[in-house]
């Protein structure tokens, strides 16, 4: 679990559930949709990632890797938007968004890690090179406070290509391949069933449709080929959690209809 001491102690105080996170953000997506889907009272605290309000000392001193979301419960911080909804499905777990079904559980958190481990290697480097990094005016001096405050190697490399050096062919190319991999595999097994992990509905849907939903938007990925994944993101999007969840938090016209 993603569990972290913050330096910033103000949050400790904290009652209920907050959530830092930001409209664009698909990792805070998955959160929002899941406090959504169980009814739950929450306080926003609502971060424009693209005006760099999370590159701040007070938001690093609360999630270390400078990212959202990050959820604060009853002063328990909590980062790693998968962690934090498997945490808030045991915590409150009406509805349940866990298969009871040992296989079917296993293939929810399969989807779960494959989504995490496919974020900083191919869906940031593809949302940010076709869209994102063009948007986001930065200079010298963003760029030394950013190296100021991120201590993760991965992130501060991450950080250098996408705002100055760029990504090169060959890794965008292998971004595309990694995405195409995944949504492939996905529409074949959505032959078989209507959600990702055995005949319900759960957070392994939780975990990918905002991956749908951002790549769509924000770098015109196109699932047109993929009829069953264009059927499930159809489903999806008739939830109220979708509305609530996403479209809401969404910047209007913001990314292609
Ligand atoms: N593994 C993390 C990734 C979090 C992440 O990369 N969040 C993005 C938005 S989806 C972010 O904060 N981007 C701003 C930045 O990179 O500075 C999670 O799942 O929570």
């Amino acid at each position: 679990m993603g569990f972290v001491t913050p330096t910033n102690e103000s949050v400790l105080e904290f009652e209920g559930l907050h959530l830092y996170h930001s409209g664009v953000s698909n990792c805070s997506m998955r959160v929002c949709m899941t406090l959504e889907e169980k009814r739950l009272e929450w306080t926003s605290h609502h971060l424009n990632i693209l005006r760099k309000e999370h590159i701040t000392p007070e938001y690093f001193g609360i999630n270390p890797n400078g990212l959202v979301p990050t959820l604060v419960h009853d002063g328990k911080v909590i980062i790693e938007s998968d962690d934090i909804i498997d945490y808030l499905d045991d915590r409150f777990p009406d509805p349940p968004l866990k298969p009871t079904d040992d296989g079917d559980r296993n293939d929810m958190y399969f989807w779960l890690r494959r989504a995490t481990a496919i974020h900083l290697k191919a869906v940031k480097p593809y949302i940010y090179h076709i869209r994102v990094g063009k948007r986001m005016a930065h200079s010298q001096e963003d760029d030394e406070k950013y190296r100021s405050l991120q201590k993760n190697p991965d992130l501060l490399e991450f950080h250098r290509k996408s705002t100055n050096e760029g990504f090169s062919d060959e890794e965008i190319g292998r971004a595309r391949t990694t995405l195409n991999d995944c949504f492939s595999e996905m529409d074949a097994m959505l032959e078989e069933h209507d959600w990702l992990a055995g005949g319900r509905f759960s957070l392994a849907d939780i975990a990918w449709v905002p991956l749908q939903f951002t790549l769509h938007r924000l770098a015109n990925y196109e699932f047109g080929s993929l009829g069953n994944v264009d059927d499930w993101s159809r489903r999806l999007s008739a939830r109220n959690s979708y509305r609530d969840g996403i479209i809401k938090w969404w910047p209007p016209g913001f990314g292609s209809a």
